[in-house]
């Protein structure tokens, strides 16, 4: 069995790629960018998965659902509602739906698992938590939800600290525990490593299991030299005191992963990585094609199963 800890764009990227090389796989999706708006519980990095292996994603943005419109944020705007979050007509059932099922006691485990099954997903999604966590970012003007930052702010202001709030309460969920126990590998995708990995990995009992298994961990560096492939992962790492780099990256996840696929470019951090413990393996990490999802599937399946 294969574990893929998965955030937003870049992750279901791998995430395509993996469903269609093996079913033997679970998904385990970041939580912490949900988000409570206009009454309604959204949770982008679950649907962007779900969209994603779904077959309907809008690839182009990379969140909500191809060919969508937005008539309903319209009318929202006219009625003086908030209106920087957008969503589309077609995602906006997901949400209703969702928030329905929470407000009949449903939990998030299991109203994922009812949508997964609606879209005719075989692969498992299994969330590391069914409590609330969320992703605060502290500003000079204030400290703000994620989405309120990269989206509503554009990012644009200074980051002094990012928290990750509730994670102390929250428990984590037995099943990820166990799947990631039993998983012959765990892949951690090339995910912002702050907003999208960080928060599936500071659950203590899932940071335990990974550490006990870190041989059998593979990291994707989310990175290309010191430029992430999409998102503000440079300036959250920045925040952390990371090294801008694919080495900043293997010394971040190196309690938990003793093996690192960097870019064929990127050669020139292979030594310092090695020297920390770590494995590294050269390849395209280049997601662009499905083509190139496969095949980066096929290299981690193929080459690092025996890892
Ligand atoms: N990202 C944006 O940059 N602007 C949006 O208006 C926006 C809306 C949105 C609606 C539903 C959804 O599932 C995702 C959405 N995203 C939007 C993406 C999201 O903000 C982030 O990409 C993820 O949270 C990153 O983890």
């Amino acid at each position: 069995m294969i574990t893929l800890l998965a955030g937003g764009t870049g992750s279901v990227k791998l995430a395509r790629g993996l469903s269609k090389m093996t079913d033997d796989l679970i998904i385990v999706p970041n939580i912490a960018d949900n988000i409570w708006l206009h009454g309604l519980y959204i949770c982008p990095d679950i649907d962007t998965i779900i969209y994603g292996l779904a077959g309907i994603l809008d690839k182009g943005r990379g969140w909500g659902i191809l060919d969508d419109s937005f008539v309903f944020m319209e009318q929202m705007k006219k009625l003086g509602q908030d209106y920087w979050f957008n969503i589309g007509d077609k995602d906006l059932a997901l949400h209703v739906v969702r928030t329905n099922f929470l407000n009949q006691g449903k939990s998030l485990s299991w109203i994922t698992s009812w949508v997964r099954k609606m879209l005719s997903i075989s692969i498992e999604i299994i969330l590391p938590s069914d409590d609330h966590v969320e992703t605060r970012i502290e500003t000079p003007f204030g400290d703000m939800h994620i989405q309120e930052y990269w989206v509503k702010n554009s990012a644009r202001f200074d980051v002094s600290k990012i928290i990750y709030k509730g994670i102390e309460s929250a428990k984590a969920n037995v099943k990820a525990v166990e799947f990631i126990k039993n998983s012959d590998l765990i892949i951690i995708a090339p995910g912002n490593p702050i907003s999208s990995i960080g928060p599936i990995i500071s659950f203590p009992l899932i940071r335990n299991v990974l550490e006990s298994k870190k041989d059998k961990v593979i990291a994707v560096s989310p990175l290309l030299g010191n430029k992430a492939f999409s998102g503000p992962a440079t300036k959250y790492m920045q925040v952390m005191g990371i090294e801008l780099s694919p080495f900043g990256i293997a010394s971040h996840y190196k309690d938990i992963a003793a093996n690192l696929v960097i870019s064929e470019f990127d050669y020139g951090y292979e030594k310092r990585i090695r020297d920390l413990g770590i494995n590294v393996y050269k390849t395209n990490i280049v997601m662009e094609s499905l083509q190139d999802e496969i095949n980066l599937s096929n290299y981690l399946l193929n080459n690092l199963n025996r890892a």
